[in-house]
């Protein structure tokens, strides 16, 4: 059996760009790190004293779980430690983070360190989603919030691990989408999911339906659609919505399917963030042969204005994303 580690898929993925330095490739490894770190504490939240709330709100407003903070503090730490990056941004913090010794670093680190967070209590699958951008100019010293605010289409990679029945590490750095399952009994994620390519179409459409009252005319014409009985067109579709973005857009970036989280009359721009969900997601699944809108524009053209800015989302399958733009754009 030929056993491929991350680490060593990340060294031959940067045979493909002659430029490198080695750099990106000890920029993933540190991200792989971090992620056994949370998944041990993860897989343990049952048993140890750290479940409930932290007590506090995070930046978006929303209860901060105890697992959150500890997951924010290991990536910022384990990452930070190494000088590589010369700046970050995390989901649970207000502002940039510019860690100690950035001064070697060339890239900034955008992550969701726990995504899902009120599923932690129920065992249901949560996710740390990262972003990676190259510094705009040559002094790392300077790094500042302008090197965070890149369209998504600038990520030199992207990926996510998700704690789910088993811990799955799934990265793209513009080659492809490579997936690794974690074996504990070795401490590794090995190879499992190469070169995913997601259905053109799927079966099943994830949407929070529960705020139908509070989606616009357009999402609830599309609704009425997905449901309706036309076995030529697949429908009507099923139903999925774990309510973890990250669990919820793998099961469908392998089987196929559609997630949308539209505006609704709370979240008027929607309530995903872009920078954190929208466009990691987005780069993994272009490079996986699917599509990812805010419902009229590409995600990845989207420029940002701020690190907290949310976007309506329309991701997965090419042609199921399609039709639900063409509802959102009232063209159907
Ligand atoms: P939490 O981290 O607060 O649980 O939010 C999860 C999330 O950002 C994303 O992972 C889900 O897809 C989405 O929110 C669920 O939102 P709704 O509860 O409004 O459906």
């Amino acid at each position: 059996m030929n056993l491929v580690t991350i680490e060593r898929h990340i060294l031959e993925q940067q045979k493909h760009f002659p430029d490198a330095t080695g750099e990106l490739t000890d920029l993933l490894n540190d991200v792989a790190f971090a992620a056994k770190l949370v998944r041990r504490e993860v897989v343990r939240a049952g048993l140890v004293d750290i479940l409930g709330f932290a007590g506090g709100t995070n930046v978006q407003g929303e209860e901060v779980k105890k697992l959150d903070l500890f997951a924010n503090e290991k990536i910022i730490n384990a990452i930070g430690q190494h000088g590589r990056f010369a700046v970050m941004g995390s989901e649970e913090n207000d502002g940039i983070i510019i860690p100690p010794k950035n001064e070697t670093g060339s890239y900034a680190l955008l992550f969701d360190p726990l995504d899902g967070s009120s599923n932690i209590d129920v065992n249901v699958s949560v996710g740390t989603i990262f972003s990676i951008y190259k510094l705009k100019g040559e002094d790392p010293c300077k790094a500042s919030i302008a090197d965070c605010l890149q369209r998504g289409s600038e990520q030199v990679a992207a990926g996510y691990v998700i704690y789910g029945s088993s811990v799955v590490m799934v990265y793209t750095t513009g080659n492809g989408v490579h997936g690794f399952t974690y074996d504990p009994t070795i401490g590794e994620f090995l190879l499992s999911h190469e070169n995913i390519v997601t259905p053109k179409t799927g079966k099943y459409y994830s949407i929070n339906e529960g705020s139908y009252a509070q989606f616009n005319e357009s999402t609830k014409k599309y609704l009425d659609y997905i449901k309706e009985e036309d076995p030529a067109t697949g429908r009507p579709y099923s139903t999925r919505y774990i309510g973890s973005l990250v669990a919820d857009f793998h099961r469908n970036l392998l089987t196929g399917g559609v997630f949308v989280y539209p505006p609704t009359t709370t979240h008027k721009n929607g309530k995903l963030r872009l920078m954190y969900e929208a466009n990691p997601l987005a780069f993994i699944c272009e490079q996986a042969g699917g599509r990812a809108t805010d419902g009229k524009n590409r995600i990845l053209d989207i420029q940002p204005s701020e690190l907290h800015q949310r976007t309506p989302l329309y991701i997965g399958s090419e042609d199921d994303v399609l039709i639900a733009e063409q509802f959102e754009q009232g063209l159907r």
